[in-house]
């Protein structure tokens, strides 16, 4: 707590110095706590000068997707209000999942360096380099039926591809459902899980992984991420804190019940639609032209004989 206030103090302060007598006054420490702190925000790589007659001045801040770094300045209404970071856990989802569990709050984030049980849709892996991508599970609470959750992952996947539009300059495409394709390689997926019955929703949990500064050998074949793709570093920082906007910003629109809106715009994202496309649905593959995405976030095939199918989830392989 007392290295985010004093992180906190130097980020206000910008390019002053700040004085141990002054951080000792604010914070109600001595000036013997104020040193220890600052050389355990050094030790995490904050690039701290001290001067004997100026005081501290803070250079630089660590790559390091950390709550204080995430929240600074971010501005949003839910998304990231509250988020939790951590060095390492199995996976986001599963933490994410027990704090809803136990009553957390929509909006909390869960993010980590790293994953050592990182899970794709149907018992695949999710590849979690150390410190290079980002991963995280987002809380929601949306009052909605069963049947529309696609459409959770319809926004998300909105939000990755326009952060990486705007933000990294790069041309993203979604591949209905989950994945982030860039010069037609996955550098992010998504997966959507939820917890309820029947009838009622009690949470979702959007879980996102994106490749941001990995390096393509430590990914699976076909994938790739923002700094293979782009050929320079991509601020994680800054990046995560871009996506929680556009979150915050494409839920509340959801929220509104405006998915028509959200569905307009992924629409010219997408890289499938008008494409001759085959899907592994339920063990049953199907062929045909992706026509359209509905309002609840399910495909339209047309197929050969000319009838439309309405397809929720599988995997898909463009034919042509
Ligand atoms: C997904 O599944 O694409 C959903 C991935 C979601 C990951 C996030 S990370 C934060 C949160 N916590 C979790 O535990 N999961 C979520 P699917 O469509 O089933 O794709 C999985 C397939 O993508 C694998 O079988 C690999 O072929 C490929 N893959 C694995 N790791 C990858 C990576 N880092 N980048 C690109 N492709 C990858």
């Amino acid at each position: 707590m007392l290295d985010d206030k004093i992180l906190n103090f130097f980020k206000k302060q910008k390019d002053n110095y700040l004085s141990g007598e002054e951080l000792s006054e604010a914070l109600d420490v001595s000036r013997t706590a104020v040193w220890k702190h600052i050389e355990k925000l050094r030790g995490e790589g904050y690039e701290i000068v001290a001067s004997p007659h100026l005081g501290y001045k803070l250079l630089s801040v660590p790559d390091r997707l950390t709550e204080i770094e995430l929240k600074w300045q971010l501005e949003t209404e839910v998304i990231g209000r509250k988020i939790y970071s951590y060095k390492e856990t199995d996976s986001t989802n599963d933490v994410a999942h027990n704090l809803a569990a136990s009553g957390e709050k929509e909006g909390s984030v869960v993010i980590a360096e790293h994953q050592s049980k990182g899970r794709g849709r149907l018992g695949r892996k999710w590849v979690s380099p150390r410190g290079k991508g980002a991963y995280l599970s987002v809380i929601l609470r949306p009052d909605i039926l069963l049947r529309e959750l696609s459409a959770v992952t319809l926004f998300t996947a909105l939000s990755v591809a326009k952060t990486i539009r705007e933000f990294v300059d790069l041309p993203a495409f979604i591949k209905w459902p989950n994945d982030i394709l860039v010069n037609k390689r996955k550098v992010c997926g998504i997966l959507t899980e939820l917890d309820g019955e029947a009838d009622k929703i009690n949470f979702v949990i959007a879980g996102i992984g994106i490749n941001i500064n990995t390096k393509r050998e430590l990914l699976p074949k076909d994938a790739s991420s923002l700094l293979a793709e782009k050929g320079e570093k991509v601020s994680r920082v800054e990046f995560v804190k871009s996506l929680l906007r556009n979150l915050d910003r494409y839920y509340r629109i959801f929220n509104k019940g405006k998915i028509n809106k959200i569905v307009e715009e992924y629409k010219k994202f997408s890289s499938v639609l008008d494409r001759m496309v085959q899907i592994n649905y339920h063990n049953r593959l199907i062929s045909g032209q992706a026509v359209n995405i509905d309002d609840e976030g399910a495909l339209i095939l047309r197929m050969d004989s000319g009838f439309n199918e309405r397809i929720l989830a599988g995997d898909i392989t463009m034919l042509r």
